[in-house]
């Protein structure tokens, strides 16, 4: 039996190359020995203010990045949360499972909420929203970034809770798999490496969206913040700022640490970052090339219902099961 991969992606703004590198990448390359499920999470990009017509815009824009990345969609199920309602219903039995003190506990919900003056119950909530994603599809694996571990523990922890109550396997419990942090595991800003780089970060300039152009990739790679050392080697402690960049220039290009630092010696930053911003822009060329292409009116609807039409089946069968469970009337 292939083992079920599930994973999602917030349309919360342009996808960058943290998203890329953490996980979409690995989407692409589990599917051919997974039974994949790849999601655009678009409730949960409500848990902050939204433009709707800006979200409805990057909604299909990560679907299209999902195929020009790779993804396959006669191979994996590509598909919006929305068009599953089982993702919502599950969220509701599964937040009476969950308790405030762990929702609390979450880092991510208390980084969001202190950069904002009003917060959100979704925001607050959002983490169960997620374990219902995943718990929906009996998911063995889930590819993502590091900055979603804590959210996956939920996961776990619901599941097993459900479990232990009834005494037999409602929910599969499901396995992280997250790349390290020298492989793409959490991409920092190119403005703050102490920050992750993020999609909805205020300054455009500490992250690498995928669709940018050519000349907006290069002058951000030339404005990321280095260090005064003028030498590129990899020290995460030391020398963050650089290691980060290196890091995105071994995974782009697929040479060792040990390589950059040779090709390097002597010749200082500049050089290093002119190169790297060419690495990016040619990395980047394909996939802009593939979304252009999938601009066509309803390519990607078409794409998409197939997905949800698949996943529906799949989420219909678990929901099911845990509303009976929990005593749920259904006739
Ligand atoms: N900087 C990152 N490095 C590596 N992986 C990352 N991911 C996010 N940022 C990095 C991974 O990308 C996947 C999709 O993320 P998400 O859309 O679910 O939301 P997020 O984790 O909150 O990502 P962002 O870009 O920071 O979005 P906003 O700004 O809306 O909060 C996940 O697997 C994530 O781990």
């Amino acid at each position: 039996m292939k083992k079920r991969v599930f994973s999602g992606v917030q349309p919360s703004g342009s996808l960058t190359i943290g998203n890329y590198l953490g996980a979409i990448r690995n989407f692409a390359r589990l599917q051919y020995e997974a039974d994949c499920y790849f999601c655009v999470v678009n409730l949960h990009a409500l848990t902050v203010p939204q433009d709707p017509e800006e979200l409805k815009k990057n909604t299909l824009d990560v679907a299209r990045l999902f195929v020009a990345c790779g993804i396959d969609p006669n191979v994996s199920a590509i598909f919006v949360q929305s068009q599953v309602p089982a993702h919502a219903e599950l969220s509701w039995l599964l937040e009476c499972q969950g308790y405030i003190g762990e929702l609390k506990r979450m880092t991510q919900f208390k980084d969001k909420a202190k950069k904002r003056e009003n917060v959100s119950v979704g925001l607050f909530t959002y983490p169960v929203l997620m374990a219902a994603d995943i718990l929906l599809y009996n998911t063995d694996l889930v590819p993502v970034g590091e900055d979603q571990k804590q959210h996956l523990e939920l996961a776990r922890d619901l599941a097993l809770r459900v479990n232990n109550r009834f005494r037999e396997e409602v929910f599969k419990v499901p396995e992280p798999y997250i790349p390290p942090k020298n492989s793409g595991g959490r991409i920092m800003s190119l403005q703050n490496p102490a920050e992750k780089m993020s999609k909805s970060a205020e300054n455009p300039k500490s992250y690498i969206a995928l669709l940018d152009p050519p000349e907006v990739i290069q002058k951000k790679i030339m404005s990321a913040v280095t260090d005064s050392e003028a030498v590129i080697r990899y020290d995460e402690e030391a020398k963050p700022a650089v290691s980060n960049l290196m890091v995105i220039y071994s995974l782009f290009s697929g040479k060792t640490m040990e390589e950059i630092t040779r090709l390097y010696a002597g010749k200082g930053y500049g050089q290093f970052k002119k190169d790297l911003a060419e690495l990016t822009v040619e990395t980047l060329k394909p996939i802009q090339q593939k979304v252009a292409e999938l601009s066509a009116p309803g390519a990607i609807e078409e794409i998409l219902k197939k997905g949800a039409e698949k996943a529906e089946e799949t989420a219909a069968e678990k929901l099911r099961l845990c509303q009976d469970k929990l005593g749920v009337l259904r006739f």
